[in-house]
């Protein structure tokens, strides 16, 4: 039984052995088959690998060629500011260097793909270790590195310095903010006024501080404009987050930094007209701007140089641009002579303005120049209403015959008209709005004109040549409808009776 059993077992393993040594037959067989397979796409690939290296390449070189342009530091591209040309030749170099690297590993790496195919009976060569060839794969790259390094370091300190106190250059100050730059210049001063976060606010985007006289004559124009060969020195700040001031035609580029001022120094060498210029002579540019509208202008006349800036901010990060205009000195001379002071334009008057209660020495000068042209058109009217002059910065407190303290200048104005004309003869006539009652607006109209009589009789002026009398608020000039229309009605005017 036993016996028996042993033998059936034998039987079915020895069936067993003759079966799988059949299929390993078939699987060995089929094996060479794939083998051949595998061979074939080896062969295949490793040739598509040329043709990729032959195709990719020239497609480099191509594009390069076909795109260079409309790149910043070729064709017309050239760098617009003086410290811009060293970064350019050091782009070039590194270029150069790095680019002969780039075309032979390239080779290289696709002809060795192809080279080292898998072959059969193919063995790789061992090669354990070869002082040779570490020295030099590692001397020609340190090499090439330390001269790249040291290159770019001596252009760095060249750039980045700042300017030296005694040399000639000029000022201005940009600041990032969500999403907008403010630009900057200090007046006729040269200096840029003292800031102080804590003084931004709606009118005062800026913050400037303005007890320091400094600041009231900066001015924040919407370009930036600079004039060409002139050193500048950027003050670069941000408001709110990181932004990035960046020049891309003059190869500027600074972080702005909340609470950690940064600068940039340069020195624009070609004004906005000959870049335009430059352009023109290039296909590119000599197509119309906005290709919905062939006739129009070509790319090269519309272009501006641009700010930029350069770190994504938030979702109006794009809106950032400022235009950038170089111009010639005398361009820019006119330019600047145009510019009004933010602070004489939006601050002063209004609550933010610590200097309502005086006058500056150059409003003294205009007003009085302002009356005096005034008193000459008066004089010469033909009329007796052309003979009427409004003394347009006298003013008294709300409801009383109280003199404001700056009306003194336009009074002392008067005061020196009647000295220099010593025959002429005025009234001075008192005029309201018709806020409250008639009789008292007539009272006080004539209290207002007889404090002004009294004010020239004080300075000296001889008491027939002044009389004066009150109109309460019958003539009025204006509505009374309006705030501004009864600030008019309640004028001090005089009429010349004599000249
Ligand atoms: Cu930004």
């Amino acid at each position: 039984m036993t016996t028996g059993l042993i033998i059936i077992v034998s039987f079915l393993l020895l069936t067993i052995v003759v079966v799988q040594i059949s299929r390993i037959n078939e699987i060995a067989k089929r094996l060479r088959g794939e083998e051949e397979a595998e061979r074939r796409s080896n062969i295949r690939q490793s040739r598509y690998l040329l043709a990729f290296m032959v195709f990719f390449l020239l497609a480099t070189i191509v594009s390069a060629w076909a795109y260079k342009n409309y790149m910043l530091g070729y064709g017309p591209h050239t760098s617009a500011s003086e410290h811009g040309l060293d970064l350019d030749w050091l782009f070039n170099v590194t270029l150069v260097v790095t680019g002969i690297v780039f075309v032979i590993t390239h080779i290289a790496l696709f002809y060795f793909a192809y080279r080292y195919r898998h072959r059969k009976q193919a063995k790789a060569s061992f090669m354990p270790h070869d002082n040779k060839l570490e020295i030099i794969w590692t001397a020609i790259p340190a090499f090439a590195m330390f001269a790249l390094v040291i290159n770019g370091l001596v252009v760095w300190n060249k750039v980045m310095a700042d300017v030296d106190p005694e040399e000639d250059y000029m000022e201005s100050e940009a600041m990032g903010m969500q999403f907008a730059w403010v630009l900057r210049y200090p007046g006729d001063d040269g200096k840029l006024g003292t800031r102080n976060f804590r003084l931004i606010n709606s009118v005062n985007p800026m913050g400037q501080d303005w007890k320091d006289l400094k600041n009231l004559d900066d001015f924040q124009p919407t370009d930036l404009v600079l004039p060409k060969g002139k050193k500048v020195r950027v003050r670069i700040t941000a408001r709110d987050v990181l932004h990035d001031f960046y020049l891309p035609q003059f190869r500027v580029k600074m972080d702005a930094v909340p609470g950690l001022p940064t600068y940039f120094v340069f020195t624009p060498s070609k004004t906005t007209e000959e870049y335009r210029e430059e352009l023109s002579k290039y296909a590119e540019y000599q197509v119309p701007s906005d290709p919905l509208d062939p006739s129009g202008p070509k790319k090269w006349e519309t272009f501006e140089y641009e700010l930029a800036c350069a770190e994504l901010c938030g979702s109006g990060h794009y809106s950032m641009r400022k235009i950038v205009r170089i111009l010639e000195q005398d361009e820019y001379d006119a330019w600047i002579r145009e510019q009004k002071s933010f602070y004489l334009s939006s601050i002063r008057g209004t609550n933010e303005d610590p200097y309502t209660n005086q006058l500056f020495d150059f409003e003294i000068q205009a007003r009085k120049a302002e009356f005096n042209n005034a008193l000459n058109t008066a004089i010469s009217g033909a009329t007796p209403d052309e003979r009427i002059l409004n003394l347009k910065y006298v003013f008294f407190e709300t409801g009383s015959a109280n003199l404001t303290p700056l009306s003194k200048y336009e009074l002392d104005n008067l005061v020196a008209a009647m000295n220099e004309r010593s025959t002429m003869t005025i009234e001075v006539g008192g005029h309201t709005d018709n806020t409250g009652s008639t009789e008292a607006n007539l009272t006080l109209s004539e209290q207002r004109a007889s404090v002004v009589a009294k004010y020239l009789l004080n300075a000296g002026v001889d008491s027939g040549r002044v009389t004066s009398a009150g109109y309460g608020q019958d003539r009025p000039q204006d509505s009374n409808d309006t705030d501004a229309g009864r600030a008019n009605n309640r004028r001090t005017e005089i009429k010349i009776t004599n000249s």
